[in-house]
């Protein structure tokens, strides 16, 4: 049995087309079940549906074999543990600085509100610039508006959600899409069935590639 972790909403969405053309099609909607292991249209593989940010949690202990994630979600994680064969290109997006419109942080100490500390940490220890990470869970568009923060740190699509609330992008921290990761046991222990689920993976990847 191979066994996918893989989150709800617009990585399940964009990854399903992936997996059914491997040969995965879950039998059962995980948006009307409260199911969490999904069997599939593949006797040998199925899914469990959770948190984004818990992916590579499961696929470092071995609860799953594979997983689906952003990139973000990777790094925030430090996914040393984990092996990344392929970039799925799917659930685009960037993570980047944002701030008030017109606004200025230059010259004092800026506080960053984020649910991405890790990263936000190193990003701007790297370029020598003192902040205080203040933690959040979501919403984070809301902090500046508030004064609870000075700047974000979040994923940025279209840029709507940024407008909506008076706020523009800023710098590019970097870009994100979804990333298979691979247990590192599993990939030793069940080598075959792993290594031919990658290989027919990537080539419907590339097919759908040089289709575009
Ligand atoms: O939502 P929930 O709290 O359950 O968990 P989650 O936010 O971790 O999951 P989900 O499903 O929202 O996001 C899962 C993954 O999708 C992220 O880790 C990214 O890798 C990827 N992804 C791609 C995005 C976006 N695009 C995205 N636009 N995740 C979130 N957004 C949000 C963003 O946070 C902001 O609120 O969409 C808003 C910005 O979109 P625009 O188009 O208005 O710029
Ligand atoms: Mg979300």
């Amino acid at each position: 049995m191979l066994t996918i972790a893989i989150s709800k909403g617009r990585i399940y969405d964009e990854a399903m087309p992936l997996l059914a053309s491997v040969g995965v099609r879950p039998t059962v909607d995980p948006e009307k079940s409260r199911k969490l292991i999904l069997p599939t249209s593949r006797h040998d593989v199925q899914l469990l549906v959770i948190r984004a940010a818990d992916v590579p949690t499961y696929v470092e202990y071995g609860a799953a074999d594979f997983g689906i994630a952003g990139k973000d979600v990777l790094v925030e994680y430090g996914a040393d543990g984990l092996y990344e064969p392929l970039d799925l290109g799917i659930a685009k997006c960037r993570l980047m600085t944002a701030d008030r419109l017109g606004s200025s942080l230059e010259g004092r100490r800026v506080r960053v509100a984020t649910k991405y500390v890790k990263t936000a940490q190193r990003y701007f220890a790297d370029k020598g610039v003192q902040v205080e990470i203040i933690k959040l869970y979501g919403s984070m568009e809301l902090a500046p508006l508030v004064g609870l923060a000075d700047c974000i740190v979040d994923l940025v699509d279209t840029g709507n959600t940024l407008r909506a609330n008076g706020m523009e992008p800023r710098e590019l921290i970097m870009n994100v899409s979804s990333r298979l990761v691979v247990n590192k046991a599993a990939m030793k222990m069940k080598h075959q069935a792993v290594t031919e689920f990658i290989r027919q993976l990537r080539d419907t990847i590339l097919t759908t590639a040089s289709a575009a």
